[in-house]
């Protein structure tokens, strides 16, 4: 049985360098069917049981763009067993937007803080431990252009796929927010595994059509939105974007450390 790693990131996050890394000479090029994007598959040097996936460079699982749309349909149609979330340490606030959407998926997460050769560089602290305990998931340290840590990130990838444990999103909502989301994952019935019901509420709830297109048994829930709508007085997509900023402004808050340096004069 091979374990499928999926490489999922902002674009230019250092996904190829990492994957080459990992795979050395061990892949195959191709195209996402149907579309001009770039498919890349490899085999993790000294264990060929491994097969990992470089996913196209994204932002946001709220699909605006075509890699996003084939990144997406990905993770929630393959299901990797695991998804090697990179994040440039150099750019972490606005790379852990995706991170904390890749978390809802029902798929366990490692995250890879990359770039820290620059990092440390640049003498800015990130802490790695109150980093982990915040976001409820596992993060290593690398620099893929280096190679520092990237076969320790694959074996503990790889570890935590064999557990299978499902690691639930610790990020909670607002109280408004989780109550119609819990209800919105009432009406999906069984069609939608348990685990994924979170990812769909949340996505229903932004009256994403994309999602919607995907299911067989589409719930009327757009009563319930309203409600919530009117309630916090603000569209529903805002509504979640805006609160996954203020949650990651509060991580950012406790885990980075900008060394005061001046800023370079681009004048
Ligand atoms: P992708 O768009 O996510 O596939 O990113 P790439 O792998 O193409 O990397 C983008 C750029 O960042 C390239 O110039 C890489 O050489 C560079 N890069 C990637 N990882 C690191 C790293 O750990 N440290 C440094 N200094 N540069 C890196
Ligand atoms: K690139
Ligand atoms: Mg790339």
């Amino acid at each position: 049985m091979s374990i499928k790693i999926a490489l999922a990131g902002n674009p230019n996050c250092g996904k190829t360098t990492l994957f080459n890394g990992l795979t050395g000479s061990n892949q195959f090029v191709g195209n996402w069917p149907g579309v001009t994007v770039e498919k890349k598959e490899g085999r993790l040097k000294g264990n060929k049981d491994v097969i990992i996936m470089d996913l196209p460079g994204i932002y946001s699982l709220s699909p605006y763009t075509l890699e996003e749309v084939v990144a997406r349909n990905y993770l929630i149609t393959e299901r990797p067993d695991v998804i090697l979330n990179i994040v440039d340490g150099t750019n972490l606030e606005r790379n852990l937007y995706l991170s904390t959407q890749l978390m809802e998926l029902g798929i366990p997460v490692l995250m890879a803080v990359n770039m820290m050769d620059i990092v440390k560089k640049y003498g800015d602290e990130i802490n790695i431990g109150q980093l982990s305990k915040k976001l409820g998931c596992p993060v290593v340290e690398i620099s893929a252009l280096k190679g520092t840590g990237i076969m320790e990130a694959a074996g503990q990838a790889v570890a935590l796929a064999a557990q299978s444990r499902q690691n639930a999103a610790v990020h909670k909502f607002s109280a408004d927010v989780e109550a119609v989301l819990e209800e919105i994952e009432r009406c999906l019935g069984d069609g939608i595994p348990e685990e994924q019901k979170r990812f769909y509420a949340i996505k229903l709830f932004e009256r994403d059509d994309k999602i919607t297109a995907r299911m067989s048994m589409v719930p009327d829930v757009e009563h319930l939105i309203r409600r919530t709508e009117e309630a916090l007085d603000d569209d529903a997509e805002s509504i979640i974007t805006n609160e996954r900023y203020t949650y990651i402004a509060s991580i950012i808050d406790g885990c980075y450390r900008r060394k005061h340096r001046q800023k370079l004069s681009t004048s």
